[in-house]
């Protein structure tokens, strides 16, 4: 990426800095290395759990404290000492360091692997592990340990309202606004470690495309949508990650 930024400075010269001329997205696989499952692998996250139970709103209301266990679990397994930032994450954060104002990381993920290796403000589409909001008044706090269903919202008062902060399936991803303002504006987006079966994010490749970005995959194995990019490159992130961004 860098040599195409460097044979290529139009996009970056031409447009505002507040604009950004990479939209880097990246999902599950990207995390995969660093010890965190993915969804729809044959050992992902959904061939444990059914996807309606924990990742609806419906399925928080009939069961919340399924649904707290299931992101209790998941938040303890963040916290494993040996799940730490691996070299894609190391790489990303690299490029956005030599090019602060010209690259947008969008991540579906809700781990913080991004900003542990050092990416300033990833746009969380999906929320935050670590995080919980309040369905009364909308607060987002930091998710200390001891919170729990029966607990108040210290920025409400109001009892038993705190759920995660993540983004469940019939529920709009975060930041829509802006992710989609840079697509359209980009002129290049990268696609990292995601399947491409999940909306909004798996269209992002046509709407990049259409306003005349150029698109790549990064990825173990061909997605969903592989063919609408110019360029693939398959293979685990740890080493497709770090040669692209070189
Ligand atoms: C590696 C690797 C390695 C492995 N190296 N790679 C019918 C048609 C179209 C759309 C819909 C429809 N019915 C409903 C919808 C909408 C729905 C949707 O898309 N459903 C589809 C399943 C069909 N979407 C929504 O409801 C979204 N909201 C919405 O659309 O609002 C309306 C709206 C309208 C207009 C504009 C905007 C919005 C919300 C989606 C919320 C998704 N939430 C989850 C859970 C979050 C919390 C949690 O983590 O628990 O987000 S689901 C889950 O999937 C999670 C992920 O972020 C998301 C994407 O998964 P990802 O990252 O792609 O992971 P995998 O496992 O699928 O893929 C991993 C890839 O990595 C694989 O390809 C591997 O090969 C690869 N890999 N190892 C590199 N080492």
């Amino acid at each position: 990426v860098a040599s195409f930024f460097l044979s290529n400075p139009g996009p970056l010269m031409s447009r505002a800095s507040a604009i950004p001329s990479l939209v880097l997205l990246t999902g599950a696989g990207i995390s995969r290395e660093s010890g965190l499952d993915t969804f729809r692998d044959a050992d992902g996250v959904w061939s444990r759990v059914r996807l309606e139970d924990v990742a609806t709103p419906e399925g928080f209301e009939r069961d919340p404290v399924k649904v707290h266990a299931f992101y209790n679990a998941r938040r303890h397994g963040l916290r494993d000492p040996e799940v730490v930032p691996n070299a894609a994450h190391l790489a990303l954060a690299r490029l956005e360091r030599l090019w602060p104002a010209e690259v947008l990381l969008v991540t579906q993920n809700i781990d913080d692997l991004h900003e542990r290796a050092g990416s300033p403000a990833p746009l969380h589409m999906h929320g935050e592990l670590l995080k919980a909001r309040c369905a009364a008044c909308d607060a987002v706090l930091p998710w200390a340990d001891d919170l729990g269903l029966e607990d108040r919202c210290p920025s409400c008062g109001a009892e038993a309202t705190l759920r995660p902060h993540v983004v469940w399936f019939g529920e709009m991803p975060l930041e829509m606004e802006r992710i989609e303002a840079a697509l359209t504006a980009c002129g290049v987006f990268v696609s990292i470690g995601t399947s491409g079966t999940v909306y909004p994010a798996a269209g992002f490749v046509s709407l990049a495309r259409r306003a005349g970005a150029r698109t790549v995959e990064l990825n173990l194995e061909p997605s969903h949508g592989a063919s609408l990019f110019h360029e693939c490159h398959h293979g685990p992130a740890t080493g497709v990650v770090p040669a692209f961004v070189e």
